[in-house]
């Protein structure tokens, strides 16, 4: 019989239990199987029903420095253009065989960009944002209207957009780019087509705002003439001064007694479409959250897995068994159902960590879990 009860640690063996002892005839019956494509369940499903998600993702750091180093060397020695798209360096994660992924759903990458380079127009089904951690210079033309990118921006690209980026600066300039490309790959959905060469010299400006935010970067105000929703964010930049004004407040509330943050000294806000309240994308949750000195996170897992880029200051960071100190820039990953804590350290005045996520493919499930282990 078998003994294991529902929640038993044991679940994971379960197929090495009550096993018939080898015999001619039963290599035979396995052969027989193996010969017509066929795969018994009881010799699989520890692993492939295990009692809670075992991700073959790592929790894994990479350091900005090493990054940025690797961009720059590329941005002297492979050319951007028509073919190969974009200079983009994906992270791999070293669970996930090689493949371009950071987590068995997300795509997280550095691009990178010399004075007067441009990235030609494309346009994918594939989600897509850019995160600015430091610099300036380069503008991304979403549909033609041209937005700029400086240091702690924001910019969500719903799939299926036209989007093309230039540097029209003296520097050159790195961000981060973050998309559904494994889930995309996986579930065998993806479409892709080839933009124009150039872009107008219209869409070639350098405006400081654009047109997207024009119309829709007022809190609470909605343009009558916009109330169809839509399931990617109008909004095509979020403004560092916007989100760091949102999270100084959220702490000057709490020292004055109000409860507004997760947890003591940690504020937070998601990124939200303003025509539904909702996410600005369909498959990616993005968030920024704000230590204050001295403290830590609730720990927290939850299904679904995460990229986090280090913003600003100093902490440290625990996903499951692994520990590091990081700094700005640094990027890690936080795997399906891994425990996850961040502490700001005492002698920097706050931590600040950029987050996406693939959450809400699993909320749209009815799959999403989360607790404080
Ligand atoms: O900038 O359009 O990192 O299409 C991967 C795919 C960036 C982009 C990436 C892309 C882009
Ligand atoms: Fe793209």
């Amino acid at each position: 019989m078998n003994t294991l009860q529902p929640g038993s640690s044991d679940w994971k063996n379960v197929a090495a239990q009550n096993q018939p002892d080898s015999s001619p005839a039963l290599d035979a019956l396995y052969q027989g199987m193996k010969d017509e494509l066929l795969v018994p369940l009881w010799t699989q499903i520890g692993d492939l029903m295990p009692a809670h998600p075992q991700s073959k993702a790592s929790a894994h750091l990479w350091r900005w420095k090493r990054l940025v180093e690797l961009a720059e060397r590329s941005g002297h020695l492979v050319p951007v253009g028509r073919g190969g798209e974009r200079r983009a360096i994906a992270l791999a994660n070293p669970g996930l065989g090689g493949r371009p992924y950071a987590t068995p759903t997300l795509w997280a990458a550095i691009q990178y960009l010399m004075p007067g380079e441009n990235a030609p127009e494309h346009r994918h089904t594939q989600h897509a944002f850019r995160f600015v951690v430091e610099g300036e210079g380069v503008w991304t033309v979403v549909n033609g209207d041209a937005i700029r990118m400086s240091r702690g921006d924001f910019l969500p690209q719903g799939g299926w957009n036209w989007h093309a980026h230039h540097n029209a600066a003296t520097a050159p300039m790195a961000w981060i780019d973050g998309l559904d490309i494994p889930f995309s790959y996986y579930t065998e959905s993806q479409f892709f087509e080839l933009g124009r060469e150039s872009l107008s010299k219209a869409e070639m400006g350098t405006p400081a705002f654009s047109r997207s935010e024009r119309l829709w970067a007022h809190p609470g105000l909605r343009p009558v003439s916009q109330m169809q929703d839509s399931a990617t964010s109008p909004l095509l930049a979020y403004r560092w001064v916007d989100t760091d004004r949102a999270l100084t407040e959220q702490l000057k509330l709490e020292a004055e007694g109000h409860a507004v943050t997760l947890s003591p000294g940690h504020a937070a806000v998601r990124y939200s479409n303003p025509t539904n309240g909702c996410d600005v994308m369909p498959t990616i949750r993005c968030e920024m959250h704000r230590l204050a000195s001295g403290t830590t996170t609730q720990p927290r897992r939850e299904v679904g897995s995460s990229v986090y880029q280090v913003f600003d200051g100093q902490g440290s960071v625990q996903v499951g068994k692994e520990r590091w100190q990081v700094e700005r820039g640094d990027m890690f990953v936080v795997p399906s159902w891994r425990t996850f804590t961040a502490g700001c350290n005492k002698d920097a005045p706050q931590l600040d960590l950029f987050r996406f996520s693939d959450t809400p493919i699993f909320e749209a499930l009815h799959a999403h879990r989360a607790g404080n282990p």
